[in-house]
């Protein structure tokens, strides 16, 4: 991978020589050119700022270096491969970046970075720039810094650890934080026991026990309870990465009628717009309607994990034995949360349903909206066989499936 950054401090990218990212340039794994930009600037004082029109505190990087700098760039750096780079300025205005876009770029053949200082470049450096090649404003984060220099270490460190051959041991690129959207696990080394002046210090004892499916099965419940009580909004979509097992999932209590009438009715929007009419039951219950519902059916629901068991509720699934029928199972108001749909939590929670049913029980039985092609393709992949016909409420069909 070819890198190049534009600087008016390019002592400040003297980091890229240690380390890592210094022995993967000198084993010819990455190629960071570094540029600058007073090169570009041609007058007496090498001017590479000015005052901002229309007044205001600071000073504006000029347009002229910076065009002068990113031809430089291209005409050095272009190959067949690659014949322009894709830029990215870092800006406190940009992007987030995120673990996922250090692997886009690190799928990159060159990626070029020009490092803003003052109150930042002239507006049409980034006009004159799209002509050529992509640019990307990317973020480090949600405070202020003086210039876009630390974050192009930021940047380039997560991005070059992920080339192949540059962190030796690739598989501990896998367990870390941001991969896969949980927080890292806590990490021991020697002694097993440590004396802290007068306290002794244990290390976790299935660390020691040599029982590595008990140590993974204990590394994921430290990273998924780092990850709820560090950072909740990671949880969610982390914690239903591995389907309900890592999810909270308990009986209903009245007391979640609210948040299932919510749910309900966002779970619905999706069948209530591809069929036409709103006249959807899940759409038209009161919360009364939800909390008589919670009497009259065995209801589950799924929140993420939290310390306190109020976690987000994200799922949930209901099941009864039919009122005139004993021999079958109804089940009913399966829902999973629209941002954590299409992760198998739809698949686990009919499973739950299901197991649900008593002895008596021989058939199981599922309605769903006649346009939701997706709930029907769903439920055939899950054993259940499509009744021909209306199904039991208007605009709907059914599906049953034998139990085994
Ligand atoms: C580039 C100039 C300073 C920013 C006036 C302070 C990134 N996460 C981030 N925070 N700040 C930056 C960043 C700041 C920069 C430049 C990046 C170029 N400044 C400016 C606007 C307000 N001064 C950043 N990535």
């Amino acid at each position: 991978m070819r890198l190049d950054v534009v600087s008016i401090f390019p002592e400040y990218l003297a980091p890229l020589d240690l380390s890592l990212i210094g022995k993967a340039r000198r084993d010819g794994l990455l190629d960071l050119h570094v540029h600058d930009l007073r090169d570009f600037a041609h007058d007496r004082h090498r001017t590479v700022d000015d005052s901002p029109f229309g007044g205001g505190a600071g000073m504006v990087m000029k347009p002229e270096p910076w065009a002068g700098a990113l031809e430089h760039v291209v005409a050095t750096g272009a190959s067949d491969a690659a014949p322009v780079p894709h830029l990215l300025v870092p800006g406190p205005g940009g992007v987030p970046f995120t673990q996922a876009m250090a692997h886009e770029l690190a799928a990159e053949p060159w990626l070029a970075f020009a490092c803003g200082r003052y109150e930042g470049l002239d507006e049409r450096v980034y006009e004159h720039a799209a002509e050529r090649m992509r640019v990307t404003v990317v973020s480090l984060g949600d405070y202020v810094l003086n210039g876009g220099e630390v974050a192009v270490l930021a940047v380039v460190e997560a991005v070059a650890r992920l080339l192949p051959g540059v962190v030796g041991n690739a598989e501990s690129l896998v367990e870390e934080s941001h991969e896969g959207g949980l927080l890292e696990y806590p990490v021991y080394t020697r002694p097993a026991l440590w004396q802290d002046g007068g306290t002794t210090r244990e290390v976790p004892p299935v660390l020691l026990s040599g029982d590595h499916a008990a140590i993974a099965r204990w590394r994921h419940e430290q990273r998924v309870a780092r990850t709820v009580a560090r950072r909740p909004d990671l949880a969610a979509p982390a914690a239903a990465v591995g389907g309900l097992d890592h999810l909270d999932v308990r009986p209903a209590v009245p007391a979640d009628a609210p948040e299932l009438l919510v749910l309900q009715r966002a779970c619905w929007m999706q069948e209530g717009r591809i069929s036409g009419s709103w006249h959807i039951p899940p759409l038209e219950e009161s919360l009364e309607d939800v909390a008589r519902g919670l009497g009259e059916w065995t209801t589950w629901v799924v929140r993420v994990p939290s310390l306190d068991g109020s976690g987000r509720l994200v799922g949930s699934v209901r099941g009864r034995v039919r009122p005139d029928d004993p021999t079958v199972w109804e089940t009913g108001r399966l829902m999973v949360a629209p941002d954590l749909q299409g992760r198998g939590l739809g698949r686990d929670l009919l499973a739950l349903a299901e197991a649900g049913a008593p002895q008596s029980v021989s058939t199981y039985w599922i309605n769903t909206g006649r346009v939701s092609e997706a709930n029907i393709r769903r439920y055939k992949r899950a054993g259940y066989r499509l009744l021909p016909g209306e199904g039991s409420f208007p605009g709907t069909v059914d599906l049953t499936k034998r139990r085994r």
